[in-house]
């Protein structure tokens, strides 16, 4: 095992990967920003560095920042938490060139899901159920046209460097298609320095279901089941559950075999997501996400398990700790991203933490950085806090949830917590009936 690992990010993720390190006897360095100085983070790792100006761009975003900080304080291994560098290939290549072990899959398998038509391909070869659409990338319009009328209009038309929801264009008929077409391929020349597309068939109303999956880098894997993610604005997820309310068990093992079996095949290493969209009882593959994400803990309360715990293992060249047979849903758990963001329009609201009290008891999780007086930075994400809600069932979870966020205090700033108390009052949050345009049409009649 490692004696000492960096951890390459902040916030509550950091936090989460300290505490992981420390039930393990591994001693954690926390990187920070100038501005970052009094955080969490940085007061719970047993070591911390500054590595730069407040702008992510000068610090938690620069590799020389980040691998000087390893070099300088003995790190055998970077956990990169999720965002920043969590998926640039380079980045990991970098770290291995400098002998340091990258806590997550390869440059290689990074770089194969980084590229959405690469990662369709493959996925599609290892028997993975994807959206109908073209073969590869589309350079002409001719050729489009015909794809579009193979699979029928509405199609999307999508950039092969794109992904959550960047680079994405509509065309309802053949007389939106050439429009669109032509803007889906210069915004991705503009925003990616990659004009290469590719189209698919436009689902309209799908949930969005995703797969966690975990890899040892031999070529074992398990499926951990599924989350459902449906409940989004502006492609930011607002609340996340496990198990998903309109998967069964028998759905759940078929698709969670599927995957595990691609992931397998791949000799992927760590965790990992596939993300579906699911519409009439049919998954349809999108992308594939190759770090730990936000929503992980929804998957640890119903599993069971500590997946970071097991990303440490895996590096280190351990085995799992569980095999797929140890695992099965217990109960259901609910997950509300606490922003600091002032509705209407979720503008970010940084400032003075005055007041800051967590919920507790049974079946309650709270990740957190905050603490009482903390000044959150207008620098970063405004993700402040996640609340995960474990219950016998889907109903107690939510009771649990209502319960929760009535204990729950944060003073100072503006936060999506009103929301969440809107939400629970809402029968299809209630019966677990939505799809992914729920939330944006219940915004727009309630929120203005
Ligand atoms: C789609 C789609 C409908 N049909 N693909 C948006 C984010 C990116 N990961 C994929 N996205 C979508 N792809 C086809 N063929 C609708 C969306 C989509 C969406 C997906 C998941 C969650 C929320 C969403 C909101 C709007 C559009």
């Amino acid at each position: 095992m490692f004696r000492k690992i960096l951890i390459a990010n902040r916030g509550e993720i950091a936090l989460r990967v300290v505490r992981a390190a420390r039930e393990m006897g591994v001693a954690s360095v926390a990187v920070h920003s100038t501005a970052d100085a009094d955080a969490m983070h940085v007061r719970m790792a047993d070591e911390a560095i500054c590595i730069g100006p407040p702008p992510s761009s000068d610090s938690y975003l620069s590799m020389a920042a980040v691998l000087s900080a390893a070099e300088i304080t003995g790190a055998e291994a970077i956990h990169p938490g999720y965002g920043f560098l969590s998926e640039n290939a380079n980045f990991v290549q970098a770290v291995e060139d400098h002998g340091i072990k990258f806590i997550g899959p390869s440059a290689e398998h990074i770089r194969m899901m980084g590229d959405k038509i690469t990662a369709k391909e493959t996925m599609h070869r290892l028997g993975v159920p994807c959206v109908p659409g073209s073969v590869g990338g589309v350079a002409h319009l001719e050729t489009a046209q015909i794809v579009a009328r193979d699979i029928g209009y509405p199609v999307i038309i999508k950039a092969t460097a794109g992904g959550g929801g960047r680079g994405m264009k509509l065309a309802r008929s053949e007389d939106e298609l050439e429009n669109a077409f032509r803007t889906a391929r210069s915004e991705a020349k503009a925003a990616f320095g990659n004009d290469e597309v590719y189209i698919e068939k436009y689902l309209g109303r799908p949930r969005h279901i995703e797969v966690q999956i975990f890899g040892d880098g031999k070529g074992g894997a398990v499926h951990l089941g599924e989350r459902d993610c449906s409940l989004q604005r502006r492609h930011q997820k607002v609340l996340e559950e496990a198990p998903g309310p309109a998967i069964d068990p028998e759905t759940r093992e078929r698709i969670g075999q599927t995957c595990a079996k691609a992931v397998a095949d791949l000799g992927y290493e760590g965790a990992g997501t596939i993300e579906f969209l699911y519409e009439d009882g049919e998954f349809y593959f999108i992308e594939m996400n190759t770090r730990l994400q936000v929503e992980h803990p929804v998957t640890e309360a119903v599993f069971g398990v500590d997946l970071v715990r097991e990303q440490i293992r895996v590096a280190a060249g351990l085995p799992m700790s569980f095999r797929q047979e140890d695992l099965r849903v217990n109960g259901h758990a609910i997950e509300v991203r606490i922003n600091a963001e002032k509705l209407p329009n979720f503008s970010p609201c940084p400032g003075k933490i005055t007041q800051y009290h967590a919920p507790g008891g049974l079946g309650i999780r709270m990740d957190s950085a905050l603490y009482d007086g903390y000044r959150i930075p207008p620098y970063y994400d405004s993700l402040i806090a996640k609340l995960i809600v474990h219950g016998r069932d889907r109903p107690e979870a939510l009771a649990r949830l209502k319960r929760a966020l009535g204990e729950l205090i944060v003073d100072g700033v503006d936060s999506t917590v009103p929301l969440f108390h809107a939400l629970l009052q809402e029968p299809a949050i209630l019966q677990g009936d939505y799809t992914i345009h729920w939330l944006e049409d219940w915004l727009k009649r309630n929120v203005g």
